[in-house]
């Protein structure tokens, strides 16, 4: 009975610096734009911050014991980028020397490190942020230094984390540091993100043609609620800008024409430049999916109110529909067969003509956990996520998908963004002390990972 996973597939867990390391002004760091966001009164739950998060600045060595222990292969991580260069651009020695202190630890536990290069902090130095094509350049020094110091151990490099994240959540519905709400910014700073991540990847080949290279999107699929012509084209729209605005270019070269046309006027002239499509589909080896869930939309009628904030600029006119399945603490739909499908799309579509891998860089959910008299937390809903994602990898790959990998969020709970410390998403519980007690689920998931199997 059960499931057993290929030879070689790759379990292990994520995190990212601004939401474990804490150690926020220490060493040279400087301020980057979430520790500025998080000043903003209101912008996070309970006005919280990551000045100490897990305090995993201090605790590294530990971190990686507790992954070895829990028998995890590999270990995504990402790295501050205003902690190892200076507003000048100069290296900050002992900010650097952190993430190779950091990387020395896991090889010593077994732990292949998995290296994200931007997980949202950028410099808060840097003018205009995303919306200025200047800060595409300068991330390529920042890549280029980090690869000079840890590119001798470090094999495995993701640039970018969820550029939908850093570009419309960030830039048009404010929800994510700048906190800015306008629409040709995001756009802007979309365009600006790939074209980082495209010069990167030449930059990072050309140095190192060994290295496995990626980039990780976040991937909400859009369904129509009905067959309706106005619910199939808001569906449509949504997807338009949440995932094949990065799929395509990355993949064809192009964006999207039908993305193209609904974005009409928002779009900003000059954007675009000669090259920058080339370097944007610079050939990648990992596409790195992260999956939470799927949402089902309709069109609202004319006269009904809706989310101003959303998102989603092209389908101002999407109305979430909830469906009968069970949700997570963030309402999030629990929908395992999400994944199956939207691996297979990405297979049939993307990356198998590509012949690049594709990863699961991230699942996982938050629940409402409850801590026994000594501190253990039996999460049965966590454990039966898991497991329910890992069956719909498991098809995705009898289905022919080329899936090498999985990786849970989180290693363990942390700072999740404007929520502040309010949601849970750790295998891993982190206590008022700072204690790292394994949760049911890390116990579980460390059994899968040991044996390839699950029940
Ligand atoms: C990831 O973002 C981040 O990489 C990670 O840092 C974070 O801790 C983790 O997920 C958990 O949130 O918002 O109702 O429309 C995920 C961001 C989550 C954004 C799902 C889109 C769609 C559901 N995505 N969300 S909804």
């Amino acid at each position: 009975m059960g499931i057993d996973f290929p030879e070689g597939f790759l379990f292990g867990s994520a995190t990212s610096a601004y939401q474990i390391e804490g150690a926020a002004a220490e060493d040279g760091k400087e301020d980057s734009i979430w520790d500025v966001f998080c000043r903003v009164p209101g912008a996070i739950v309970n006005g919280e911050d990551g000045t100490l998060a897990c305090d995993h600045y201090h605790r590294y060595a530990e971190d990686a014991k507790l992954l070895a222990d829990l028998g995890m292969s590999t270990y995504r991580f990402s790295v501050s980028w205003p902690r190892v260069l200076d507003s000048d651009g100069a290296v900050i020695a002992k900010g650097m020397d952190f993430y190779s202190r950091l990387v020395d630890e896991l090889l010593a536990n077994d732990v292949a490190p998995w290296l994200t290069l931007y997980h949202w902090d950028l410099p808060a130095a840097l003018p205009g942020g995303w919306k200025n094509r200047d800060t595409a350049k300068r991330f390529v020094d920042y890549a280029v230094a980090v690869q000079e110091h840890l590119g001798d151990r470090v094999r495995t490099w993701t640039t970018l984390n969820e550029p939908w994240c850093s570009s419309f959540l960030s830039y048009a519905a404010g929800v994510h540091a700048p906190g800015e709400t306008d629409p040709a910014s995001s756009i802007a700073a979309a365009h600006h993100l790939l074209l980082a991540h495209g010069w990167t990847v030449q930059a990072l080949r050309q140095a190192d043609p060994t290295a496995s290279l990626g980039i990780t999107l976040n991937f909400t699929p859009a369904i129509p609620a009905t067959r309706s012509d106005a619910d199939s084209d808001v569906a449509r729209r949504v997807d338009g800008t949440a995932n094949r605005f990065f799929t395509d270019p990355i993949f064809t070269g192009a964006y999207p024409a039908d993305v193209l046309s609904d974005l009409g006027e928002l779009w900003p002239s000059g954007l675009v430049q000669d090259d920058d499509l080339a370097a944007i589909s610079a050939p990648i080896d990992v596409l790195g999916v992260n999956y939470y869930t799927t949402n089902m939309f309709r069109a609202a009628s004319p006269d009904e109110a809706t989310d101003c904030a959303t998102p989603h600029i092209a389908a101002p006119d999407a109305v979430q529909v909830l469906r009968d399945l069970p949700l997570t603490e963030m309402g999030w739909e629990v929908d395992p067969g999400g994944l199956r499908d939207l691996l297979t799309w990405l297979h049939t579509t993307y990356t198998g003509p590509a012949g690049t891998a594709l990863v699961i860089t991230e699942n996982g959910a938050a629940f409402d956990d409850h801590a026994d008299a000594d501190g253990f937390v039996s999460d049965v809903d966590r454990v039966d996520y898991l497991r329910a994602h890992l069956g719909a990898v498991h098809e995705a790959i009898d289905a022919g998908g080329d899936v090498r990998g999985y990786l849970a969020w989180s290693l363990m709970d942390n700072f999740e963004w404007s929520y502040g410390y309010s949601k849970r998403f750790g295998v891993v519980r982190v206590d008022e002390q700072l204690r790292r007690i394994p949760k049911a689920s890390a116990l579980w998931y460390g059994e899968v990972a040991r044996t390839g199997h699950v029940d």
